[in-house]
């Protein structure tokens, strides 16, 4: 199916091969580094919380005296060739929100929970679900290590919940974030491809098929309120930094959001 309507119809598409190995061997050497100070930083929270995600990659405190590298990342991120195809798939201004880094849990006890991004946010569900249609908030995935990791319920990004969804996700009725729900998809992914979904449809990772686990999220989108008072302008690009950035289209919206919101 062409990718457009795929995601249209599904709230998901993957573009197969996308990136060359030397572009994922580029970002994963960064992603690495952060990661590494990350999990020295939260070693504790990492085991007791079940962390499953890191976020804000860009954040200047992985940066000191690596100022250089920062630039690469932005630039590496956000290229020419990632930022037209998005443009080419949804026809608007798409703004760069954050950063995420999803992993295998510490303990395999630790069960995949299904949910809309939102969720864990303060915004009612109604309110959400009111908004649903004018929100369109993304998820690029860019998995570093070949991965089963994601479950996504093709659809949900057009609707909202069933009596069982809504079940599920809030654990009402006895029943449990991480149950089987109906018509679910697994997406599995190669270094080099990526994948883009709605990250308000419904969704949840997968541990148990992956032996490890490494995926850059970018949180891209459309600008919405509900979603832009989240936006961190401390991950963005300063106005030296962009002065180096091949491709600024992510980043200047998100400056210009970040200005209109302080
Ligand atoms: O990949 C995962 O572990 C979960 C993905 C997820 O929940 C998300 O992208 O919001």
């Amino acid at each position: 199916m062409h990718t457009s309507k795929q995601f249209e119809t599904q709230g998901y598409t993957i573009l197969s091969k996308f990136f060359e190995q030397a572009e994922i061997n580029q970002i994963t050497s960064i992603v690495d580094r952060i990661y590494s100070q990350w999990r020295e930083e939260n070693h504790y929270a990492l085991i007791e919380q079940q962390l499953i995600n890191m976020h804000s990659l860009t954040h200047p405190k992985y940066f000191q005296d690596k100022g250089h590298e920062r630039v690469e990342f932005f630039n590496l991120i956000a290229s020419k060739k990632l930022a037209s195809r998005l443009t080419q798939l949804f026809k608007t201004d798409i703004y760069f929100h954050n950063t995420q880094l999803f992993f295998n849990p510490h303990s395999k006890e630790k069960q995949p929970y299904w949910h809309r991004d939102l969720q864990y946010s303060p915004i009612d569900d109604a309110v959400q679900a009111t908004e649903h249609h004018n929100m369109l908030s993304l998820h690029v995935r860019i998995p570093l290590v070949a991965e089963k990791g994601v479950e996504l319920i093709p659809h949900s990004h057009t609707r909202w919940d069933t009596e069982l969804e809504k079940n599920v996700r809030f654990e009402l009725n006895g029943h449990k974030n991480h149950e089987a729900l109906p018509g679910s998809v697994l997406i599995e992914l190669e270094p080099g491809d990526v994948l883009i979904f709605n990250a308000q449809m419904i969704h949840r990772g997968n541990y148990a098929l992956n032996p490890t686990r490494k995926a850059l999220d970018l949180c891209v989108g459309k600008p919405h309120p509900l979603v832009v008072r989240f936006l961190d302008p401390t991950g963005l690009p300063t106005d030296k930094e962009s002065k180096h950035i091949h491709n600024c289209s992510w980043y200047n919206v998100a400056r210009e959001l970040a200005i209109t919101q302080n």
